[in-house]
């Protein structure tokens, strides 16, 4: 998909709303539409990348400021010492639904295991 029809580039470039959570030069982060918990943020790297499945190795250092990013969004949440979950979907298949990385911060309810 070319970065001009992405939905979550649209939003890192503010052409669509989002209630921004916390931001940093390199990602973005903001509330789910569709809440799945109490908390439920994406974080998503500003330069377009479609999963995690895509990354090359030169993304290594992309992908742990995106995980320090989870961190931080759970504290900023207040639900890092109550635990939360980092997950990110790869492919339809696994649900992922906007083909632009983005990791969910879920947090404030039990959380089972495993997923559906
Ligand atoms: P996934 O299914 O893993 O690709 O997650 C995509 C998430 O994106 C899904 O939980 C709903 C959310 N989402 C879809 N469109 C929008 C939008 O326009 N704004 C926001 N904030 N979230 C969206």
């Amino acid at each position: 998909m070319v970065s001009e029809d992405c939905l979550f580039c649209r939003i890192v470039r503010g052409e669509i709303p989002a209630d921004i959570v916390a931001e940093d030069d390199r990602w973005l982060a903001f509330r789910d539409i569709q809440p799945q918990a109490p908390v439920h943020v994406l974080v998503i790297p500003r330069e377009h990348v479609e999963s995690v499945g895509s990354l090359s190795t030169d993304d290594g250092g992309l992908a742990g400021e995106l995980m320090l990013a989870a961190a931080e969004v759970a504290r900023i949440e207040g639900v890092a010492e109550s635990g939360f979950r980092v997950v990110t979907n790869v492919g339809e298949r696994a649900g992922q639904s906007v083909f632009h990385l983005h990791v969910h911060v879920l947090g404030g309810r039990r959380m089972r295991w495993p997923p559906g």
